[in-house]
């Protein structure tokens, strides 16, 4: 737990830090931050941070890598992993909803320090999505598998098919079926109790004991989509991306909004611009509102970010944006703040 006196010269350190590194504009620096965005201004190493409340159970999974010294590409693997095996996330690998075909097609990425990084998309019958974005990385001169191909690496490289269509996400497709004919819409997801936004993909950042960067993104996307539709998880610099120097980002939501304007990436150029990991997310969720201010009031995206100080911060188009965080003194779930 991080001791009183700690928290004040970390939090100085911080600002000064900020300042100092960038010309101050507005939402740079911790006194000029719209009052609405949290701040963690703590100098955290390790950090684990993750998207939706279940990131909880995700993050400690990679804080165990992390505990063992491992790296931080490790820690998100291995993180990313737990919701990936849950069946009763319905957005994450086994359990996922279908696409309007009744088929389980999985998007995933991950990307380490060193730029390197993997990602698979329209993935079938293979549920931890993110291991083979993490093979693609690691054994090809490639950066993205597809569809069959995806599927055909998996196999050559030991994963066996699985069936992921669970009863429920079944059942739920057969009754979408009959009262949507068929017909895709983009913002499919779980209403919590007074019609708030809920989706459940898992952005994972991992900062480990080196100080190195790294992320991982995995869903089975929006439910009941075109069979061939990929969103933004899979794709580095929309869902997720990692710059050793700055910070890393990733985003959860309708993926079509978050491509439009490379999310992700567009969150670290704002941190590196000198913007708390906080701010910066607030400056891409307010480019998507500005770009589309019609259907933004209608889809939920949320940013989640942290940068090289292990400082992080969320925000969200919609209420209803939740992340974990999992530091030596902090594990809990914070809600996002949000633009409506
Ligand atoms: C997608 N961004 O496929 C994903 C879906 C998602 O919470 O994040 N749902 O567009």
């Amino acid at each position: 737990m991080p001791d009183r006196r700690k928290f004040v010269k970390s939090a100085f350190l911080s600002a000064g830090a900020i300042v100092a590194g960038a010309s101050v504009r507005a939402g740079a620096s911790t006194a000029g931050l719209p009052q609405d965005v949290s701040y963690n201004t703590l100098r955290n190493k390790p950090v684990v941070v993750s998207t939706w409340d279940f990131g909880k159970e995700a993050n400690a999974a990679a804080w165990h890598v992390l505990q063992q010294d491992g790296h931080a590409v490790e820690a998100v693997e291995a993180g990313v992993k737990v919701p990936e095996s849950d069946p009763q996330n319905q957005s994450v690998g086994y359990g996922g909803r279908p696409d309007r075909d009744g088929r389980v097609t999985l998007d995933a990425c991950i990307m380490d320090h060193m730029y390197r990084c993997g990602s698979v998309a329209g993935l079938e019958h293979i549920k931890h999505a993110i291991s083979v974005a993490r093979l693609v990385m690691d054994r090809t001169p490639h950066v993205m598998l597809v569809g069959d191909g995806a599927l055909q690496f998996a196999l050559e490289n030991g994963f066996r098919k699985e069936k992921l269509l669970t009863p429920t996400s079944e059942r739920e497709w057969r009754e979408w079926l009959r009262d949507n004919k068929y017909s895709p819409v983009n913002n499919i997801e779980n209403r919590l109790p007074g019609g708030r936004h809920n989706h459940d993909t898992i952005g994972m950042l991992a900062m480990d004991n080196r100080g190195n960067l790294s992320g991982a993104c995995t869903t089975s996307g929006m439910a009941f989509k075109l069979h061939g539709r990929v969103g933004d998880s899979p794709i580095i610099g929309a869902g997720l991306y990692v710059d050793n120097e700055i910070g890393a980002a990733t985003s959860s939501g309708v993926g079509e909004e978050v491509i439009r304007i490379v999310g992700s990436h567009l969150v670290v150029e704002y941190m590196r611009m000198g913007f708390h990991p906080g701010a910066a997310c607030r400056k891409a969720v307010e480019r998507i509102a500005r770009h589309n201010p019609i259907s933004a009031k209608e889809v939920q995206v949320g940013f989640l970010a942290v940068n090289k100080h292990g400082e992080y911060g969320a925000y969200a188009l919609q209420e209803g944006f939740t992340y974990a965080v999992k530091t030596d003194g902090i594990n809990e779930v914070f809600s996002s703040e949000h633009l409506f």
